[in-house]
């Protein structure tokens, strides 16, 4: 369908899909069985000026928006979630500094996020703040002119890969989410470590670490916008990017069907091929139309992001939710279309499915992005 792209656009559409097509397909099974992180790839992401398409031109970027960062993003997820991942989770790490960070703050980070030189992370997730995210531990006790951050972050995408990290804490643990504070830390910051790098079911070409503070010492000034108002930086961060993961599940979906359509051209059963059956049929036609509805709504929601308005959680929850739910059903119904290859890793679509899980459980369970889109529907009865 046409989605009436500028030329800009298509531009961007156009230089992800080549390079999803020409470096990561080639290597992406590697990737995968490896474990291995994607440098080379973020280096080619990086020279094509990809990290920097959703931060204002003053700090080095291309001033677009979530548009253009769906739309980069669903062409890498269509080629290899665990890259795609790897790209996003930068722009989930970048965006407290991008909508909260003081000026000198995004002149100090802004420039290197958009040009690749530096990867970001977000960490918010612990061991018993998951879907609760209120229920975090990790501290920051202000001493002089420092902060002094003790605890542990959990799952981190990019940990240990990434240089710059946009951490939530509470400088006062008895006022709930209300005690929330958000701060940047580097890497090498002495007390500032990494746990293992978790063995994962999908996405593993992207990094997953736990985040060890210890009595890690950061300038008073790492603060982004003040004490108290980390939860908001959180929900708000959490706002701007699950737009972003629909876009993800767009892009799985795209990629493990146009697998299925191929192969169902071409595999031949009862002297047919398998496409001419009604039964494959009607399965493609709902993956094709569940891509449609997807994309359309991923679209959508960016362009409302991108248009300033105020509250976007509704809609971002229900583009995250809608748009994953597609990518795990059309990954898994593209696996049931090739039947026994697809089951096999000469095939992309055994990973693809492997992969697209994530997608219903990162960034908010899709369980929680039903509470979110309901919270909001009783907000807007009162
Ligand atoms: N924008 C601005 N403020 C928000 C907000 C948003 N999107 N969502 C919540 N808040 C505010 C609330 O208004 C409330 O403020 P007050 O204390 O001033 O009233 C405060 O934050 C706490 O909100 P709430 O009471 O709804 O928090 P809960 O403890 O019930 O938790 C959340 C609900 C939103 C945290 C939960 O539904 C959620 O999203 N969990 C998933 C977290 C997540 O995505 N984790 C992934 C980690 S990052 S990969």
């Amino acid at each position: 369908m046409d989605y009436f792209l500028t030329e800009e656009q298509v531009m961007i559409r156009d230089l992800a899909r080549q390079i999803a097509e020409e470096k990561i397909v080639p290597v992406r099974r590697e990737l995968d069985e490896k474990e291995e992180f994607p440098w080379d790839i973020m280096k080619v992401i990086a020279q094509a000026d990809l990290f920097g398409l959703f931060i204002p031109e003053e700090y080095g970027g291309l001033g677009k928006g979530s548009f253009e960062l769906c739309i980069a993003v669903e062409e890498l997820s269509r080629a290899c979630l665990g890259v795609s991942t790897t790209y996003a989770a930068n722009a989930l790490g970048a965006y407290p500094i991008l909508l909260f960070g003081s000026d000198e703050q995004k002149k100090k980070y802004l420039p290197d996020i958009a040009s690749g030189k530096r990867l970001v992370a977000f960490g918010l997730t612990e061991a018993n703040a998951g879907s609760d995210a209120a229920g975090i531990q990790t501290t920051a006790k202000l001493a002089g002119n420092e902060y002094v951050l003790n605890g542990t972050k959990q799952w981190i995408t990019n940990g240990g890969e990434a240089e710059v990290y946009t951490i939530i804490a509470l400088t006062d643990k008895t006022k709930g989410p209300r005690g929330a504070s958000a701060f940047i830390v580097e890497k090498g910051t002495p007390g500032f470590t990494f746990g293992k790098k978790e063995e994962k079911m999908g996405i593993r070409a992207s990094s997953t670490t736990e985040l060890i503070f210890e009595n890690c010492r950061i300038p008073k000034e790492n603060i982004i916008s003040k004490e108290g108002v980390g939860f908001i930086v959180a929900m708000k961060t959490l706002d701007n990017s699950r737009g972003g993961v629909g876009a993800q599940g767009v892009g799985v979906a795209q990629g493990a069907f146009d697998e299925a359509v191929k192969f169902a051209r071409q595999r031949v059963q009862f002297g047919h091929p398998i496409i001419s059956f009604q039964a494959v049929q009607h399965m493609l036609a709902d993956m094709a139309t569940d891509i449609e509805a997807a994309r359309a709504l991923v679209y959508a929601v960016a362009r409302f992001i991108d248009s300033g308005a105020k509250d976007v959680t509704k809609e971002s929850a229900m583009a995250k939710v809608f748009a994953t739910d597609v990518g795990m059903r059309v990954t898994t119904n593209a696996v049931q279309v090739m039947g026994g290859s697809g089951y096999m890793k000469e095939y992309p679509v055994e990973k693809m499915m492997r992969d697209a899980k994530i997608l219903q459980i990162y960034e908010g369970t899709n369980q929680i992005q039903r509470n979110v889109i309901g919270q909001a529907l009783m907000k807007k009865q009162k």
